[in-house]
């Protein structure tokens, strides 16, 4: 049976009535068609619940389906602009000449994974780093704020419980634990299914950067992958699943924590975002931070 609640601008309807079953669904179901049918617009803009907010440790905050579909495609849409421009996807190397298994766009400020610096212009071809998209800067504030946000009712809910304990930290607690960032500066890495990341700290942004906690801002679309941290060595650090819509966060006390990306889930992208972009089996991944 179909839903009567949708809005009479309704359009022909689809051949299979499952879409309208799930039509607020993250897309969990095959679907018969996507670019042509509302339905489908429908399926981008809503999740079915709100987003599902985990601290992971203190100042790293992950934001499950963060990112609605919608959002999603957009991104995609417009890193893969911006990639085949000036500036565009580029497979780094080290300085001992291995290749890093992704390939890398900066936006903003070049970061340079040979010499560890950024800069304004790349060496490879000298291009300038396009400017961020504002409606990217958009979505980190309000990941950002989100966060905190959850960091302070869950600290205020522990204050009630044992009141003397947080005595000290009554002035601000989420200032601390998570500082807001502005970001100046975007690293797009797409791993194809094989790509890796070993385990590294983010310690090349400036000195003020990095001692405030100011956090690094993490978005994942495509395929899923195991994310690593905690440890510098992969078989002590602790693993969590980044899915497409995720957004990752770690300031504060966990600004210079250790982490890395293992497998790439092949066939795990949601099947809309890859109709609607065409984007190629792996994973885009979009870290944020200030300099
Ligand atoms: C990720 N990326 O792809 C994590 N770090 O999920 C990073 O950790 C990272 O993409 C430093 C520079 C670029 C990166
Ligand atoms: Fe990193």
């Amino acid at each position: 049976m179909l839903k009567k609640d949708e809005p009479s601008s309704s359009q022909t309807q689809p051949s299979s009535s499952q879409i309208h079953f799930d039509i607020c669904g993250i897309p969990d179901v095959e679907l018969n068609s996507s670019l042509q049918s509302k339905g489908t617009e429908q399926q981008l803009e809503c999740s079915k619940n709100g987003p599902r907010v985990q601290q992971l440790t203190s100042g790293m905050v992950l934001l499950k389906k963060f990112i609605n579909l919608k959002n999603q495609v957009e991104i995609i849409k417009q890193c893969r602009e911006l990639g085949l421009g000036s500036g565009g996807f580029y497979q780094p190397g080290y300085k001992n000449g291995a290749k890093l298994n992704l390939q890398m766009m900066c936006l903003g400020r070049n970061w340079d994974p040979e010499t560890k610096r950024y800069g304004h212009i790349r060496s490879i071809d000298d291009a300038t780093p396009p400017s961020i998209p504002v409606e990217f800067k958009h979505l980190v504030q309000k990941a950002i704020q989100t966060s905190r946000a959850f960091i302070k009712r869950t600290s205020n809910s522990i204050e009630d419980t044992f009141p003397k304990m947080s005595l000290k930290e009554t002035s601000n607690p989420t200032k601390d634990e998570l500082p807001k960032m502005s970001p100046d500066i975007c690293i797009v890495n797409f791993y194809t299914t094989s790509g890796k990341l070993g385990l590294h700290q983010d310690k090349d942004e400036s000195y003020e950067s990095i001692s405030k906690g100011l956090p690094v801002v993490s978005f994942s679309l495509g395929d899923s992958a195991v994310f690593l941290y905690g440890d510098k060595k992969e078989d002590n650090a602790k693993k969590v699943i980044l899915e497409s819509g995720d957004v990752l966060i770690f300031g504060g006390e966990s600004r210079l924590i250790h982490h890395g990306v293992g497998n790439i889930l092949h066939g795990t992208a949601p099947k809309l975002l890859v109709d609607e972009t065409n984007l190629h089996p792996g994973r885009l991944n979009l870290t944020f931070r200030q300099y």
